[in-house]
């Protein structure tokens, strides 16, 4: 796996470099809106610390990370009066993740709205 590199977006959102419509933020975690949303409130959750995907990253920050997306998959079920939930999360190009910083998708769902690809 290559090196985690500390100029991906989502790090530049962290360190307030480039803007984001921010939802939820905890010492350990933050979530904002996808900017290519797949569905209406389409939110992704990422850790504070540095890790390229799942794999490489420490198991506490993992445990703030599934914290936080069960507290901000609550929050989009309510504002979204969503029916269900999709999450989802890719690992390396070949597993589909373009932005090379760990993060969780999180989109609101109700039956027979598709998701947009
Ligand atoms: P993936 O690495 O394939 O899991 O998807 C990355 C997601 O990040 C994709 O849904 C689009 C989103 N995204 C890419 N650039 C930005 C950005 O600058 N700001 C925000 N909020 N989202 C972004």
């Amino acid at each position: 796996m290559p090196a985690y590199d500390p100029d991906n977006i989502f790090a530049k959102i962290l360190r307030g470099e480039i803007p984001a419509h921010t939802v939820y933020e905890d010492d350990h975690t933050l979530a904002f809106m996808d900017v290519m949303p797949q569905g209406e409130g389409h939110t992704l959750v990422i850790p504070k610390a540095p890790a390229r995907g799942l794999l490489d990253a420490e198991p506490e920050s993992l445990a703030a990370l599934i914290r936080s997306v069960q507290v901000v998959g609550r929050a989009v079920t309510a504002a979204f009066d969503a029916e269900g939930l999709t999450i989802f999360q890719y690992n390396e190009p070949a597993g589909g993740q373009t932005v090379f910083h760990l993060h969780v998708h999180i989109i609101p769902r109700r039956e027979g709205v598709p998701l947009k690809r």
